[in-house]
């Protein structure tokens, strides 16, 4: 019997490499530039963490055109059935899926595309019986309604929810850690969005731990959030620490990556 797949189970991945435009990434605060260096570094780990999970990595080139394009996880959603271009919602950012469309189209017979509106990936939280959608600033509702139609043409049910204010991206707040739990902020968690979910709350703080990754059998978390990495401990989880202060800098995380799928 075919093995059913759970929504971090992974064996493929798409990443690019940052260029050094990368110092220039969008940031809502007031953040100094990162280091290209310590980027390059960041993400050098993070490359050879996703390996260590046994995921088989198609390595990108950078564009310097785009400096947020290190983070491929806007432009594109994936999964086993095939593969959906987004339309991220910020200017400078649209000329990424053009970017990454050719490659999806080589790795995906079916590729589908938004009809309207715009969706960021970082908005879409994949759980193993539906996917999440939380409008934003950079997600709206004529994107999320017509990433719900794609997202029934590859089986797969989606459901509209909403990002907290002056946050970037729904997953900025939460990850999914396995089939019943989330790790959440406080304040997404407590919007009644993961009522059939366990969650598991980051400790006032360490919001930015909230954009963890799961992973086959273990789960990426940013070092530097001590009381989150005790509570995944005690709570089980193998955990695997990377350095995440450089692309912090330019409000980025662990999903936002990596575009993840099991062939
Ligand atoms: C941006 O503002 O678009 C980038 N500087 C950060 C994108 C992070 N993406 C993600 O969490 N999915």
């Amino acid at each position: 019997m075919a093995k059913t797949l759970r929504a971090y189970d992974f064996d493929s991945a798409i990443v690019r490499r940052p260029g050094v435009s990368v110092v220039k990434g969008l940031r809502a605060g007031g953040q100094d530039d990162p280091s290209y260096a310590e980027v390059t570094a960041e993400h050098d780990a993070y490359l050879a963490a996703l390996k260590d999970a046994g995921v088989g990595v198609q390595v990108l080139d950078p564009l310097e055109a785009f400096p947020d394009s290190i983070f491929v996880e806007d432009p594109a959603l994936v999964f086993h059935e095939g593969a959906i271009l987004l339309r991220p919602g910020i200017g400078s950012r649209e000329g990424e899926t053009a970017a990454i469309a050719p490659v999806l189209r080589e790795r995906f017979d079916r590729v589908l595309e938004l009809e309207g509106g715009y969706v960021d990936g970082g908005d879409v939280l994949t759980m193993s019986d539906r996917v999440m959608i939380g409008l934003s600033a950079r997600t709206d509702r004529e994107g999320a309604e017509s990433l719900i139609a794609c997202l029934a043409e590859l089986g797969r049910k989606g459901e509209v929810v909403q990002t907290p204010e002056n946050v970037l991206h729904f997953k900025s707040d939460c990850s999914l850690m396995d089939d019943a739990t989330v790790l959440s902020t406080r304040r997404l968690a407590e919007s009644g969005v993961f009522s059939s979910y366990e969650t598991l709350i980051v400790p006032e703080g360490e919001e930015g731990a909230a954009n963890a990754l799961r992973i086959n059998d273990r789960v990426f978390i940013g070092v530097g959030f001590p009381g989150t990495i005790e509570m995944l401990k005690k709570a089980g989880y193998k955990l695997v620490e990377l350095k995440t202060s450089e692309i912090a800098k330019i409000d980025a995380g662990l999903s936002c990556m990596s575009l993840r799928w099991h062939s």
